[in-house]
């Protein structure tokens, strides 16, 4: 009976073992502000390194409207098509109206350049760093 309770305790141990490895670095969830709340057109942060596999939620905040653009040319090769489908052309309006998008797990590591539609000429841009 005791044998039979280590052998458990065992098989127990290697299972719990193997998950725990298996599993793959926890993907993390970034904010980023739509204008500061001091009312600047600007995003916060501007600049954000994330990792393939997480998510970033836009939230509307300050001087709407506001809206995220991806541009083919502003990413790393071969991310054209995760451009445009990270863009939301779609502008928020009220505060705490927000947006997320997820980092594709095969997204090609660099810079991916955003800005905002109605305020792109007044500097509205952003970064991300896909790491
Ligand atoms: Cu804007």
């Amino acid at each position: 009976m005791k044998k039979l309770g280590l052998i458990l305790a065992t098989v127990f141990f290697t299972i719990a073992t193997f998950a725990l490895s298996a599993n793959p670095a926890q993907a993390a969830t970034h904010q980023v502000k739509m204008g500061s709340d001091t009312g600047q057109l600007v995003y916060v942060p501007e600049t954000l390194s994330v990792s393939p596999g997480d998510s970033v939620e836009f939230v509307m905040n300050k001087l709407a409207p506001h809206n995220v653009v991806f541009e083919s040319s502003d990413v790393p090769e071969g991310a054209e098509s995760i451009a445009s489908s990270l863009t939301m052309s779609k502008l928020l309006f009220s505060p705490g109206q927000s947006y997320s998008i997820t980092i594709p797990e095969d997204a090609p590591k660099g810079e991916y350049e955003y800005y905002c539609q109605p305020h792109r000429g007044a500097g509205m841009t952003g970064k991300l760093i896909v790491e």
